[in-house]
């Protein structure tokens, strides 16, 4: 479609040469040719009018709303029984939620890393928390200030040191629920996010289409602090009364069944469910604390959006609420995120697009929506061609195009060894729509999932003889993946 509008001009530049090709007989012909001619001519100045509007039309603001460790079923659109989202479920009734949205790693930094550039790590070259290697003039941000956007990014930045001079309205700030101000005041991150973005939308440059990422710090732990989730006083009241359901691999048992440098007290992923779910009480009170969190994060997204009607935006910029990676609430006997289980690689992605068909807004689709898309989705939003280097492709084309019959059934996982192979080892997967090949590079140890009849990843098929020869076509499969992701 940004395309389309590109071709629009192209189309408004060629129409007048056939319209005077056709307008110039009109003296010397029978008043039957002329109503013909005339009726013609309407015609094409019908289309010609819809070009010029279509050309005229004013560049989509776009606004990322992005969570951090945002589980992909944390969403009331979701069906969640618990948490409360009821402004990003209006989203949803207004746009699409993807219900096989994913992340090609599953931390932080990279994930952002490949936010920004529509890389795969394997390309953008960030194995955590580092600046992408990726040249800026090469991301949405950059190459959208480029075009004539003003630009803006709020909140988390876990990429090396904040480029502030490369944004026109950039404020960087996470890791802790509650800040403390120049004036000595307190106030919690999730309202400062509020507050900043309510500043950007009512001092922007209002002759520029704006581009904003509300990176949010909710609902990540603030991981040296006891209480982990910090929410704001006012949010105490929610939840009090309703049980948490226990996932139903919570259990010891299942923690057993994960692969032995994974299943011991060494691994961070279990060290943190220590440090969150290690009894029934807790459990309870900590993800109680999670989604206060992100009804928070809800809250302030309602306020958002109720600021960019009010300053009747919101028929001109596409809002996409995602996230960087999903989350353990305990399945496995894990917490945290880092490796290619479901609960960890999937993400909640609702996109509201002033484009989107009347018969498309409300529903959802299952496509494998990946990080990398969302880059060149912007961009092909804002009319700016997409470099060849990014790697995601425009995810618009699933509510824009009547049918689309080539998109992609599989993606490359991939996760780096972060501080020891004790710590969190590194990972790399195959994940296809119903089946699952997971490789430790540390350990050469593999695993095989049958998503459709075990959703849960509970049985390691590796070793069984009736997915011997898929297995050999997986193994593949994943090599040529792998290989293309650099
Ligand atoms: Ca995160």
């Amino acid at each position: 479609m940004g395309l389309m509008r590109q071709m629009g001009l192209m189309g408004v530049l060629k129409q007048p040469i056939t319209l005077i090709t056709l307008i110039s007989p009109i003296c010397s012909i029978s008043p039957i040719d002329l109503i013909v001619m005339l009726k013609r001519f309407l015609l094409l100045a019908g289309c010609l009018g819809f070009s010029l509007i279509a050309a005229a039309q004013p560049k989509p603001n776009i606004l990322i709303l992005y969570a951090d460790d945002w589980r992909h079923d944390t969403l009331g659109a979701a069906g969640h029984p618990v948490v409360k989202t009821p402004h990003l479920d209006q989203l949803a009734r207004e746009g699409i939620r993807f219900t096989r949205a994913h992340v090609t790693t599953s931390i932080c930094g990279v994930s952002r890393a490949t936010l920004f550039t529509g890389q795969w790590m394997s390309r953008h070259g960030n194995p955590a928390f580092e600046m992408f290697k990726t040249p800026w003039s090469e991301t949405y941000p950059g190459l959208l200030r480029a075009n004539g956007y003003y630009t803006g990014h709020i909140g988390k930045w876990h990429n090396g040191k904040f480029p502030a001079e490369a944004f026109d309205f950039g404020r960087s700030y996470a890791g802790t629920h509650f800040i403390k101000q120049a004036d000595g005041s307190t106030i919690h991150v999730t309202q400062k996010n509020e507050n900043d973005a309510l500043e950007f939308l009512r001092t922007r440059s209002k002759d520029k289409p704006f581009v904003l990422t509300l990176a949010f710090f909710a609902t990540h732990a603030e991981d040296q602090h006891p209480k982990q989730y910090l929410y704001q006083p006012t949010s105490a009241a929610l939840y009090q009364n309703v049980t948490i359901p226990i996932p139903t691999t919570a259990g010891d048992e299942y923690f057993k069944l994960l692969p032995p440098f994974i299943a011991n007290e060494k691994n961070e992923g279990r060290n943190r469910w220590h440090w969150r779910f290690d009894t029934p009480e807790k459990y309870q009170e900590y993800m109680k604390a999670y989604y206060r969190l992100a009804t928070e994060v809800d809250s302030t997204a309602g306020r958002v959006l109720a600021e960019l009607k009010a300053q009747g935006l919101d028929e001109n910029t596409l809002v996409i609420f995602t996230t960087d990676n999903g989350y353990f609430h305990g399945e496995h006997g894990l917490a945290d995120k880092w490796y290619p289980y479901e609960e960890s690689i999937r993400v909640p992605l609702i996109v509201r697009d002033p484009r989107m068909p009347k018969a498309k807004r409300g529903t959802t689709n299952d496509a494998l929506a990946l990080n990398v898309d969302t880059a060149p989705t912007i961009l092909a939003a804002a009319g700016v061609s997409v470099p060849a280097t990014m790697q995601g492709r425009d995810f618009a084309e699933l509510y824009l195009k009547a049918k689309v019959r080539d998109w992609r059934q599989d993606y490359f996982y991939e996760h780096a060894t972060i501080r020891s192979t004790d710590f969190i080892p590194s990972s790399e997967a195959l994940v296809q729509r119903d089946v699952k090949y997971l490789y430790w590079p540390d350990f050469k140890y593999e695993e095989l999932f049958d998503l459709k009849r075990d959703p849960q990843e509970t049985r390691n098929l590796i070793n069984d003889s009736k997915y011997a020869k898929r297995l050999t076509a997986l193994r593949q499969r994943f090599a040529a993946v792998k290989a293309a992701a650099k």
